[in-house]
């Protein structure tokens, strides 16, 4: 597959940076839990943190599949940094430029792009994640104002981030998907404050966060679009945002095939290298395969998206099979570096475990092929 100049170009800045300010810190990040603030601060000056959105609102002006190469160059290194990224830019900041008025992009998006703060997605809750629907977050009209109450979980960026867009239910009467509102809530606000930071098995140098919504007062100005649209806007912000999880697993994958290739060449057994044994060459074989189908269909979603056609379905098989195959591939990877690959002298164990989520977050597996279920009983 060819990419544009522009994209190339993208790529190569994308991949020079990393090998120079990502890669020597990933394990690190990891091991010790730590957050890449600096990271996103040196990418924010390279203009990555506003990829896809115009310039007129401190964007890069690019498209989908620019974002996608960026995650996918960023997660060949650095699975944490490369979630950091993706979710402020399609969760955090792509809603609001999407279901936004005027005051509120001009309000949020030049800071979420020039990388002054970073923004999270407040959907998921103890009791509601597959059913996006069924959050019981309220919010209640107060004197001209909503009132929030609730309690969200596993966000990404939430203790990081200044602006959480959050899903609350406004009108408990409306059936379930006419129900919900989302509202901007800025992490000052009185009544909102972090809960837990969670300990993870992979994805360790992200932020994992609890967010606890107490008499949480904003006002009618936070409102995002229309009251009752919460539903369709957090649906259709998914749909977008599996295109960055597809290309974030299929970087994972990359990244684990890459070491596992070279590993080959240069592990001697049996008095050659392990490369030359086809037992070896044929899971090289399959992992190369696999990675190729994955970046053609998470080009093709972006690519969809970017031409303004329908992408749903392209989303949700993006995200499917490259996380998925991320898994396959990872798990390849450690085999082919046996012993090695088991400990933490050698990256594989990290993709290993930062694959994992790929197959959970932004939708399982199972909702994915639920979403694509629907899409193709309905063509
Ligand atoms: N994109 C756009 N619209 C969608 C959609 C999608 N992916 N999925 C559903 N809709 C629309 C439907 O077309 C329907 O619209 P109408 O009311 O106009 O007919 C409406 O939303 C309700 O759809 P449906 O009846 O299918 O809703 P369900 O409650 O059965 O749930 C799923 C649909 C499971 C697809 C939804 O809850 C979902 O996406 N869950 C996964 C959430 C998730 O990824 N959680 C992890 C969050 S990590 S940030």
């Amino acid at each position: 597959m060819e990419l544009s100049q522009e994209h190339r170009m993208l790529q190569d800045m994308v991949r020079q940076f990393v090998a120079a300010e990502v890669e020597p810190v990933a394990a690190q990040l990891d091991e010790e839990e730590k957050f890449p603030a600096e990271i996103l601060q040196k990418m924010s000056e390279l203009g990555l943190l506003g990829i896809p959105f115009p310039e007129e609102y401190g964007g890069a002006g690019m498209d989908t599949t620019a974002f996608a190469i960026a995650v996918e160059e960023v997660a060949r290194s650095c699975a944490s940094t490369a979630i950091t990224l993706c979710a402020h830019i399609s969760l955090g900041a792509y809603p609001i430029y999407t279901f936004g008025n005027e005051e509120q992009k001009n309000k949020y998006l030049p800071g979420l792009c020039s990388g002054e703060f970073l923004g999270a997605f407040g959907l998921t809750e103890p009791d509601a994640g597959s059913d996006a629907g069924g959050i019981k977050t309220r919010a209640e009209r107060k004197n001209g104002n909503w009132v929030i109450d609730g309690r969200k979980v596993f966000i990404t960026n939430g203790g990081k981030s200044k602006v959480i867009i959050t899903s609350a239910r406004s009108n408990p009467q409306a059936p379930k998907h006419k129900s919900l509102s989302t509202f901007l809530v800025e992490n000052s606000n009185p009544g909102f404050k972090l809960g837990k930071t969670e300990k993870k098995l992979g994805l360790r140098g992200s932020n994992t966060q609890e967010l606890i919504y107490e008499n949480c007062e904003v006002t009618p100005d936070a409102l995002l679009g229309a009251e009752g649209d919460g539903f369709k806007q957090a649906v259709t912000t998914l749909d977008e945002g599996r295109i960055g999880i597809g290309a974030l697993a299929l970087g994972i994958a990359q990244g684990a095939y890459d070491r596992a290739r070279e590993y080959a060449k240069q592990r001697i057994q049996f008095g050659k290298p392990i490369a030359k044994h086809q037992a070896i060459q044929f899971k090289l074989a399959d992992m190369a395969t696999e990675i190729e189908a994955a970046r053609l269909l998470v080009y093709q979603a972006a690519w969809l998206k970017d031409h303004q056609k329908p992408f749903i379905k392209q989303s949700a098989m993006c995200k499917l099979y490259a996380s998925e195959a991320a898994m396959r591939v990872t798990n390849a990877a450690i085999q082919i570096h046996g012993g090695y690959g088991f400990i933490k002298d050698y990256p594989v164990e990290r993709y290993y475990r930062d694959a994992k989520l790929m197959t959970i977050g932004e939708g399982t597996s199972e909702i994915q092929r639920l979403v694509i279920a629907r899409q193709i009983l309905q063509e």
